[in-house]
């Protein structure tokens, strides 16, 4: 087994193969993984995007292109696949690769699908993991693909730092019926395949509803690409930089922490959870420069015991 600490430099050198090797660890539950986790530097790390909606609304083809815009600027870029089928199911997997293939020779491109265990909407403990290993490893953006099927929406949000609904024209119904629950989550909006009917109305009428989240300033913004021409991803970067800069405050990240923080003790079955007592522990320890999401989420754990 190699010391985690000789691993996390190797990872923060930008070493792939330590990266890989770091993502199994944790994955698996290997030795050295508890080690790893609690030695990143999250504070510091990348953020994380999470990218979701219906399923064939263009997710996969918006990532590429988001890709290509990135690269062109000599940004490095990790993507996670998280798929909700079966992990046997290697079909799906291999659709994402193939859209992806043209990525998968750049070395500031890494791209690595996540098989989803047990989770109710797809987003186990293990993705948070997963990604913050990703997240420490010197990425300008960590992009998370998952396929909207309702609950995973929601879950997303909890993770990452920016969340972006992506749509089609045809969506409308949906929106109207799905309006309280998903249409909450997005801090971006994507109507792609905006070459198709209907898009400048579906754009209207989203506008109607974009409406700030509770304790936030940020009014979501509403972006047209067509992703298979790879248009509108410059203007979708730009505005996931403009959410980075104006809604990451403090308190979103105390949200952001405790949901992750739940979600991981959750899984270590512990009883009597209380997410508002999880908020202000982390708010608390946030402005006391001391939080650690996997030293917390320990001690916490040993504390409960
Ligand atoms: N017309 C059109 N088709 C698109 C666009 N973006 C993606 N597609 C197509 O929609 C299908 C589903 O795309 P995919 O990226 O796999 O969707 P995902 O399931 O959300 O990841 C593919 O056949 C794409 O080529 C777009 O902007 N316009
Ligand atoms: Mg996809």
């Amino acid at each position: 087994m190699s010391d985690p600490k000789i691993l996390l430099q190797q990872i923060i050198a930008g070493e792939r193969h330590a990266l890989a090797r770091a993502i199994t660890i944790v994955e698996n539950e290997l030795e050295g993984s508890s080690e790893l986790l609690k030695s990143l530097d999250l504070q510091k790390a990348a953020p994380i995007v999470g990218i979701t909606g219906p399923p064939g609304a263009g997710k996969s083809t918006l990532i590429s292109s988001l890709i290509s815009h990135l690269t062109s600027q000599g940004k490095k870029v990790a993507v996670i696949a998280v798929d909700p089928t079966s992990p046997f199911n290697f079909g799906s997997l291999l659709g994402d690769r193939l859209r992806m293939s043209e990525h998968f020779t750049n070395p500031n491109v890494f791209i690595r699908s996540l098989a989803t265990r047990g989770s109710l909407g797809g987003l186990s403990a293990k993705t948070i993991e997963v990604s913050d290993v990703v997240r420490a490893a010197g990425f300008d953006l960590v992009i998370i693909e998952t396929v909207g099927v309702g609950q995973s929406e929601v879950e997303i949000a909890g993770l990452a730092d920016t969340t972006v609904l992506v749509l089609v024209p045809e969506s409308g119904d949906e929106v109207q019926a799905l309006k309280s629950g998903i249409m909450e989550i997005a801090d971006i909006y994507v109507v792609n395949k905006s070459d198709r009917d209907g898009a400048n109305t579906f754009v209207k009428n989203l506008l109607a509803l974009a409406h700030p989240r509770e304790g936030s300033n940020w009014i979501p913004r509403i972006i047209k690409t067509i992703a298979t021409k790879k248009e509108g991803a410059e203007e979708l970067y730009a505005t996931i930089l403009a959410h980075q800069e104006e809604a990451i405050t403090n308190s979103r990240k105390a949200y952001l922490f405790s949901e992750k923080a739940w979600r991981l003790i959750q899984q270590a079955r512990t009883k009597d959870l209380n997410k508002e007592d999880l908020r202000i522990q982390i708010a608390n320890e946030i402005l006391g420069g001391t939080f650690q999401l996997y030293i917390f989420v320990e001690v916490f754990i040993k504390k409960k015991d």
